[in-house]
């Protein structure tokens, strides 16, 4: 199965990384994760989306605040699927990261999840693999169900304490 990428565009933006490498780990995906930032160190962010293909990753995720060129960097540089985490900073509530990442121009996409949404960029990344991987396919069936199990008795607990 091919592996994922994960850059990220500084150390801060690690605990919302952390969720991504849980849920890939949770679904037995391989990845290797990097600090690499689009204005910081442009070369080695450039030099890995070039060689990612023919290292055998399948889709990166690129997670970066603030001016958040990252994603669309590594966009650039590769045609490999890139998922965009925009990550909250300490101003603008994580707004600037949204619109720096969700905002490419036609023929450069990058496919943008939630503010923080480390999770659903891995889920998406998983889901990207599993058109060709059926077992994989299969294990997030499972997840979604467990998660509807989980929501069904909570429902069923607060109708029960509102009884
Ligand atoms: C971005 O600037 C990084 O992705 C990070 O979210 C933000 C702040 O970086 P630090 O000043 O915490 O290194 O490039």
């Amino acid at each position: 199965m091919k592996k994922i990428g994960i850059v990220m565009g500084s150390r801060s933006d690690l605990p919302i990384v952390q969720k991504a490498m849980d849920t890939l780990r949770e679904l037995g995906i391989d990845f290797e994760v990097h600090i690499f930032s689009a204005h910081r160190t442009p070369q080695q962010a450039r030099d890995f989306a070039l060689a990612a293909r023919e290292r055998g990753f399948g889709a990166i995720i690129a997670a970066a605040g603030m001016a958040a060129h990252l994603a669309g960097a590594i966009a650039a540089n590769t045609t490999l699927p890139v998922i965009g985490i925009p990550c909250k900073g300490p101003y603008l509530d994580g707004i600037d990261a949204l619109l720096s990442t969700v905002q490419m121009p036609s023929g450069i996409p990058v496919a943008t999840v939630a503010i923080n949404a480390g999770t659903n960029a891995a889920l998406l990344c998983a889901q990207i693999l599993a058109v060709t991987e059926p077992e994989l396919a299969a294990k997030l069936d499972e997840m979604r169900a467990k998660a509807a199990a989980a929501i069904l008795e909570q429902d069923r607990e607060l109708a029960q304490s509102n009884q």
